[in-house]
């Protein structure tokens, strides 16, 4: 065919032509702006006060509730091929331990600084989160301390929770992760660390924008932290509050948050996308919890997808929106996959 046919036959416009730019597997790798790497994985563990412990939680698979002497084993060759992060859950099951005010969080004995120490020592490379709430330790369920009437007690709640922050940070923990969403404790942890002289070395990252809804259930499972009545929709987002959030996450910013997570993930892109525009100055973190994990779980078990693809399709989605952190419960399958990636 001449030049001139050719020109004069061709139906396509030359910037319609997009295939060319995504056609070969290497090429799909240079499309996406910031690519999965296990650097940005971390781990939720969730420890209990029997050391022994080593419990399989049916609603979350290939997830169990451990005891501190099962943590070297467990752990060893999570980090050997890679982990570097994990987020510490503290599971008291001791019965009488839980009481109004959440006594058991930071209790020296008790599984999460004890989990810190043990940690620290055995895995000195592992960078230590610790999530500070008061939910797994009040009698109630509820992330705070209460009034008669059930409503959160801000004062109170927000005191306590920077007491239990400082003493994590005191047994070495390297980051506190506040999920409780009452308002203004970002603000009274970061004046507990400055003046404990802990904050020049302790990252605080903000669940900033987490909301209440229902896909926390395998998570309460876990952590035995269901609230004994009412919700959390009083001090958990709205799913529908997106300029709520805008405003969580200016607020955090501005009360010294070092890091800012949004929860759940899947559902809430947008949000994730404002917190990395709102603060695109600090670090984003995307939870992908503990209900949304199970989907993907229950998914696949029925052949609706495939887990692995469905796996890297979510958590892409959480770095296309401006993520550059995952709390996920697939870390352990994606140190393996990303070794097959490479
Ligand atoms: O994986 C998950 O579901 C995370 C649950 C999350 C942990 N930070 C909480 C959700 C809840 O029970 O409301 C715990 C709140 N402190």
């Amino acid at each position: 065919m001449h030049t001139a046919e050719f020109l004069e036959t061709e139906p396509t416009e030359i910037s319609s032509v997009l295939a060319g730019g995504y056609n070969h597997p290497l090429l799909r790798q240079w499309q996406s702006e910031r690519q999965l790497t296990k650097n940005m994985l971390i781990f939720p563990l969730f420890i209990s006060d029997n050391p022994d412990d080593f419990t399989e939680i049916d609603s979350l698979p290939n997830i169990n509730r451990i005891g501190v002497h099962r943590l070297k084993d467990y752990l060893k060759p999570l980090v050997a091929k890679g982990l570097r992060s994990v987020i510490l859950f503290g599971v008291p099951l001791i019965p009488g331990t839980k009481d109004p005010v959440g006594t058991a969080a930071d209790d020296p004995a008790g599984p999460v600084i004890q989990g810190i120490k043990f940690i620290r020592e055995s895995f000195p490379e592992l960078y230590i989160i610790c999530d500070v709430c008061l939910c797994e330790y009040t009698s109630h369920g509820h992330c705070g301390v209460l009034y008669d009437d059930g409503t959160i007690n801000r004062e109170l709640s927000v005191s306590r929770l920077a007491a239990v922050a400082v003493n994590y940070a005191k047994a070495g923990a390297h980051c506190v992760a506040p999920s409780d969403m009452i308002d203004g404790r970002i603000r009274d942890i970061k004046r507990g660390l400055i003046n404990a002289n802990l904050a020049h070395k302790t990252f605080v990252l903000s669940y900033a924008a987490k909301f209440s809804g229902n896909l926390y259930g395998p998570f309460r499972d876990a952590a035995c932290s269901a609230p004994s009545d009412g919700d959390r929709k009083c001090y958990q987002l709205p799913p529908a509050g997106r300029g709520l959030a805008r405003r969580a996450l200016e607020r955090d910013m501005s009360e010294g948050a070092d890091g800012i997570i949004v929860k759940p993930s899947t559902f809430y892109l947008d949000i994730m996308r404002d917190a990395s525009e709102i603060c695109k100055d600090l670090p984003i973190c995307a939870y992908h919890v503990s209900g949304e994990y199970a989907m993907l779980h229950a998914a696949a078990e029925k052949g609706v997808v495939d887990l692995k693809t469905i796996a890297f399709e979510s958590h892409q989605g959480f770095l296309r929106a401006g993520a550059r952190l995952i709390i996920t419960y697939l870390a352990p399958e994606f140190l393996d996959w990303l070794d097959e990636e490479n």
